[in-house]
């Protein structure tokens, strides 16, 4: 590959559906993916050498399994998009690896013969050796399709892990695999069959991963429950939070408590808000806006400051007025914006933030009224008996899982009209941003039921698989398949590819995928996923419905 060139496929937004060679859509600059590409070249060299020494019986520092969770996260799409930050973790990766050699060499374990343990790690050699150890280096494009396909579930469940561990959750197992998988890519040839297995192997820790997240937000935080959440505003001035981790969140609102800033969220945050123990917060104000990749409207029109915690950046355009007031966080980057690090005890101090946020404007009202949410398994499961008599009376015909992510193409479209056209007798069950889509149509109720349950972020599509599986025990029913449920999930980043996986390691089936395929699936391993779990696209909402047996 030429300097100065690049190549990722990884989202839903690639360019012209096979991939971003010159600057990523997301506004990814080439030097950044390149970056991305070595720091994921050193992690495969962590793991390789951390596979071998538990292969050997040798205990591995929790230092170790943080370098990799983190790395991995910061490499999703729109979570970071600062060079520097990216070469920090190049340069401790490559502090570890040599650590880590040195342990096996001491210990006379022979070091597989691969680039990922071999390079020097020379400063000097960085650009050239990134622009020969990304996604591109496998040649045959079956395999790099499913080594990639597993790499984006990893990231997805090093994602979910993080927000855990914050939390004091943690599990070795999915450190183990994560950093075997990594090794096994980096150093094994397999047939084809046997990196579908670790496919799924991956959706199955993936399904684990979710568990632990599930767990370490409830147990921190209470279980979801059914709440209205407020879309106006105050005449005080915000901070905005947007992202998935509760536990920012946590430290944000104690910190804001009383000082007369009142706190929103933005995006994936939203589901904050269902949570018993952020509700007894008064300044805890509402939503403000709709998912990612509004922000540079509604940061312009959000006047106070902005916490970054997780993906989705949007990259400000460069007349922003509110690129000062951005603040990241955690695996997020951005060059110029100021990061917030936790300390020594994981907590992280916003009187930066605070004091920004005590001279700013109000936000301007963009939208008033309320939505509803906070269905995520504890509550649906505690409305089953009207769940389960809807659907024996026939007023419940379907539910439509509908989860995932949202993104900025216009054939995104699809999912409100989609959302719209549904019968009246089906409920859209939903987690993650792609919610925006539909959340704030009259769409009714059934019963008194809503027809859009709102289960929270993502990682709380975990719920919908507990509620599909408790709905199979209470019906009788053999296989998750026979129940009244059909799936139409949108994709963006890589934890839709972990729960599109966790789904498939469930053993659903018939999922339909879009707006569009994954340009990382070749034409073979899109065959294997039709023929063996009845993965397809998506065509036009009358289409659609009709075949998936939603027909008015
Ligand atoms: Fe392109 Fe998506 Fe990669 Fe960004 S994350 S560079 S848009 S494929
Ligand atoms: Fe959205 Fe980025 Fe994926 Fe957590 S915030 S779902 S796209």
């Amino acid at each position: 590959m030429e300097e100065n060139q690049m190549f990722c496929f990884q989202c839903q937004e690639t360019a012209k559906g096979t991939g971003c060679v010159l600057k990523g859509f997301c506004g990814k600059n080439s030097s950044t993916s390149k970056y991305m590409d070595l720091l994921l070249f050193v992690t495969r060299g962590v793991s390789v050498a951390t596979d071998l020494l538990r292969n050997n019986n040798k205990v591995v520092d929790k230092g170790v399994n943080n370098f990799v969770i983190d790395a991995l996260f910061s490499t999703i799409t729109n979570a970071n998009f600062d060079d520097e930050s990216i070469l920090k973790r190049v340069r401790n990766g490559i502090v570890l690896r040599s650590q880590l050699i040195t342990q096996l060499k001491n210990r006379n374990i022979n070091v597989p013969d691969v680039y990922e343990i071999s390079w020097s790690g020379d400063e000097a050699t960085f650009d050239k050796t990134a622009s020969i150890v990304g996604v591109l280096r496998e040649k045959d494009e079956d395999l790099r399709s499913l080594k990639e396909l597993i790499v984006y579930g990893l990231k997805g469940i090093a994602a979910y892990m993080e927000h855990a561990m914050r939390l004091g959750f943690d599990d070795d197992s999915l450190h183990v695999f994560i950093q075997k998988t990594l090794a096994t890519i980096a150093t094994k040839e397999m047939a084809v069959a046997d990196w579908v297995s670790l496919v799924l192997e991956t959706g199955n820790m993936g399904v684990k991963a979710m568990e632990m997240l599930d767990r370490a937000n409830t147990t921190s935080y209470g279980n979801p429950e059914i709440t209205k959440v407020n879309i106006g505003v105050s005449n005080k001035p915000g901070i905005l939070i947007s992202g998935h981790d509760l536990h920012d969140i946590e430290d944000l609102l104690k910190q804001t408590e009383g000082t007369g800033v009142d706190v929103y969220t933005h995006g994936e945050m939203l589901p904050a808000h269902y949570y018993p123990a952020f509700k007894k917060y008064s300044h805890f104000i509402g939503n403000y806006g709709n998912s990612w990749w509004k922000q540079r409207e509604e940061f312009e029109s959000f006047n106070g400051p902005i916490v970054f915690t997780t993906n989705c950046i949007v990259p400000p355009s460069a007349n922003a007025s509110y690129k000062e007031r951005m603040f990241t966080s955690n695996a997020t980057g951005f060059p110029g914006c100021k990061h917030i690090y936790a300390n020594e005890d994981g907590h992280k101090d916003y009187s930066e933030v605070i004091a920004m946020a005590k001279n700013c404007k109000a936000p301007d009202e963009i939208e008033t009224g309320e939505i509803v949410g906070g269905f995520a398994h504890n509550q649906v499961l505690a409305l089953a008996d009207k769940v389960v008599d809807g659907v024996k009376s026939g007023a419940i015909r379907k539910f439509v899982v509908m989860a995932g992510c949202d993104g900025r193409m216009k054939n995104r479209n699809y999912y409100t009209d989609f959302a719209d056209a549904l019968p009246k007798d089906t409920i859209i069950l939903t987690a993650g941003c792609a919610k925006y889509r539909y959340n704030k149509l009259a769409l009714g109720d059934i019963g008194g039921i809503p027809r859009v349950l709102d289960a929270g972020q993502c990682n709380d599509s975990y719920s919908l698989a507990v509620i599909a599986l408790k709905l199979k025990e209470v019906f009788g029913l053999d296989d998750v398949n026979k129940l009244p449920i059909v799936y139409n999930i949108a994709w963006y980043e890589q934890k839709a590819v972990i729960v599109l996986l966790a789904l498939l390691a469930l053993g659903v089936k018939n999922i339909h995928l879009g707006p569009t395929l994954p340009a990382f699936l070749s034409p073979n391993v899109t065959k294997v996923l039709v023929e063996n779990f009845g993965i397809g696209g998506i065509s036009d909402v009358e289409s659609d419905l009709e075949s998936m047996g939603l027909n008015s």
